[in-house]
């Protein structure tokens, strides 16, 4: 997995509008991953932020976007972490918006110690956690979507497009290596 590519300048919103959905990550090596839920609500126009926020590193950064967050007009959180991924449970402890874990593919465990962080958390404070890796991103996005749908016609309109555009590209047979 790569650790070089460029992630957007901290705090950057992908659209001029106020963002709606704030995706973070604990470092820079995860925007690899997390790149695929900034393209997707891109792709969907949905106004959204990207930063680089650490539970480990920068706690006191997690804690003021999670309390501000509501406030600042967000709807969803997309929190993207490996190893000891704490950000995600930690996150939502700090706010009532729903949030989103994505397991981070990590060098030594395949993701596995990303996923068990994220995902058993205690009753009481929930996050939605998603698939290890890319699909887990772009899932996160899709599921993002459709929270935010629920209240935007136009929005679950360009969801349900989307939806359908990728039935469409799905041939009825495989091709051989000839073909
Ligand atoms: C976590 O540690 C990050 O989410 C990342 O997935 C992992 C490794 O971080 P780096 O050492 O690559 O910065 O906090």
């Amino acid at each position: 997995m790569s650790e070089t590519a460029p992630l957007p300048a901290s705090t950057a919103q992908t659209d001029t509008s106020a963002p709606k959905v704030g995706i973070i990550m604990g470092s820079q090596s995860d925007w690899e991953t997390m790149r695929h839920a900034d393209a997707l609500l891109t792709d969907l126009e949905i106004p959204h932020e990207t930063l680089i926020v650490s539970a480990h590193r920068t706690p006191d950064r997690l804690a003021d976007y999670a309390k501000s967050a509501a406030g600042r007009g967000l709807s969803v959180i997309i929190a993207g972490a490996g190893g000891a991924a704490h950000l995600p449970g930690m996150c939502a402890a700090w706010t009532r918006l729903p949030v989103l874990g994505v397991p981070v593919e990590s060098r030594a465990l395949k993701g596995m110690d990303s996923l068990l962080s994220i995902v058993q958390m205690p009753g009481g404070v929930p996050v939605g956690t998603l698939a290890i890796g890319s699909s887990g991103a772009k899932n996160a996005a899709l599921l993002a979507a459709a929270i935010l749908a629920l209240q935007e016609p136009e929005l679950a309109a360009r969801l349900e497009a989307w939806r359908a555009l990728q039935t469409a590209s799905v041939a009825n047979s495989p091709m051989t290596d000839a073909e």
